[in-house]
């Protein structure tokens, strides 16, 4: 039979279209208006990945409430800048001192912040009487029993540790720390193995900085390939983000999120901070142990940063962070390294006693322009 639109029928069909038109577009307002709504790092990233920061003593006992405040904000997870490191844990050989390490998984659960331990094996801030063994067997049974007994410890509360930190040299092959020297490259393996028997669950990160380079890059990709051979586990790796208005390239950067995710393993920005400052000697990582005499020339802007290298610090997280939204789906976390400009390691490397500014926030905590650049592009659909 032949259909007829009556006149009636009709008005009503463009009724129900105009209604449907109208509900699009107000959940499109909405989701628009939810976008434009995020006023936090966390928010605005939170279907990409876990915002972290670093943490020091004096925002886990409350001294720098500003900087608390600005934690509790902007981030969902922090990881300890420096108290659960060797020399704080285990001062003395066998007696652990957990009374900050506490303070700060108290704090991280009471904030509801995903919290990420660091570091359970490293050859930097070891307490000296590490150096000092002679033994390999009982070297052996240090480490075993440095990693077991923290890890159980917090066994449940810490959602990944940074196992083992930077194991490796510029050009790829370990690095001659007194646990290689006497224990050779089984102590790598073993490490991530103890951890993983004192909490299953636990997720264990190797972490390094210059993970961007092409041969410290190999290195690391053997390195996570012979440990899961030889029956590690290991979740992710966290390529240390202590980088520089130049470098590395993003394309460097891109290259290495994808050579460390075709591992199989979540890839992690941890430590990141981009440094404003003169870098004559074209360092880039953060090998502590470089240290040089400061100068005026060194020390350019003791009292604000000019607003050309302000925008070019914008720029470049900025197209950081697009390169990140981009590998969302391999990146699970990016962790600032400190709250802001006055608290950053980088005023004193590789120089002391300099004023950088190379985080989100200032030394007022007020938010920077590089802040407003990185909350553009989560909102921005373009990045
Ligand atoms: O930020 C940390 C700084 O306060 C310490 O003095 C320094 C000592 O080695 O360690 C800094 O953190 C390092 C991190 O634990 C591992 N990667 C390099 C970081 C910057 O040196």
């Amino acid at each position: 039979m032949k259909q007829s639109y009556s006149p009636h029928k009709l008005n009503k069909f463009i009724l129900l279209l105009c209604c449907s038109i109208l509900f699009i577009n107000c959940k499109q307002d909405q989701k628009s208006e939810k976008i434009e709504a995020a006023t936090t790092l966390k928010d605005a990233y939170k279907n990409h990945f876990l915002m972290g920061t670093a943490v020091n003593d004096g925002q886990i006992t409350g001294k720098d409430s500003l900087g608390v405040q600005l934690i509790k904000e902007q981030f969902n997870t922090i990881t300890p800048e420096n108290s659960m490191k060797w020399m704080f844990m285990e001062p003395q050989q066998g007696e652990f001192n957990f009374e900050m390490a506490d303070r700060y998984i108290d704090f991280s659960e009471k904030n509801n912040l995903v919290f990420i331990g660091h570091n359970l094996v490293w050859h930097s801030q070891l307490a000296p009487w590490v150096a000092e063994i002679d033994s390999k067997e009982e070297l052996h049974n240090s480490l075993k029993n440095h990693v077991q007994t923290i890890a159980s410890r917090y066994k449940g509360k810490i959602h990944g540790w940074d196992v083992v930190n930077e194991a490796l040299n510029e050009d790829g092959t370990l690095r001659n720390s007194v646990f290689l020297e006497k224990l050779g490259p089984e102590y790598l393996t073993n490490a991530f193995k103890w951890a993983q028997e004192a909490d299953p669950n636990v997720e264990l990160y190797y972490n390094d900085y210059n993970m961007t380079q092409p041969a410290k890059r190999a290195g690391a990709i053997k390195l996570v390939k012979n440990l899961k051979e030889q029956g590690a586990k290991v979740d992710g790796i966290g390529m240390q983000g202590h980088w520089s208005l130049e470098g590395p390239s993003l394309q460097e950067i891109e290259e290495s999120i994808i050579a460390y995710s075709e591992l199989g393993v979540k890839v992690m920005i941890t430590e990141l901070d981009i440094t404003a400052l003169p870098n004559p000697w074209d360092l880039e990582g953060a090998e502590v142990s470089q240290n040089f005499e400061g100068s005026e020339f060194m020390n350019p802007y003791t009292e604000q940063l000019p607003d050309s290298v302000s925008n070019k610090l914008a720029k470049r997280y900025q197209d950081i962070f697009a390169l990140f939204k981009k590998h969302q789906d391999k990146i699970s976390r990016v962790t600032f390294w400190g709250v802001n400009d006055g608290q950053t390691w980088l005023n004193n490397w590789p120089i002391d006693n300099r004023t950088n500014y190379p985080l989100l926030f200032d030394r007022q905590f007020k938010t920077k322009e590089a802040y407003h650049s990185v909350m553009q592009v989560a909102k921005d659909s373009t990045f």
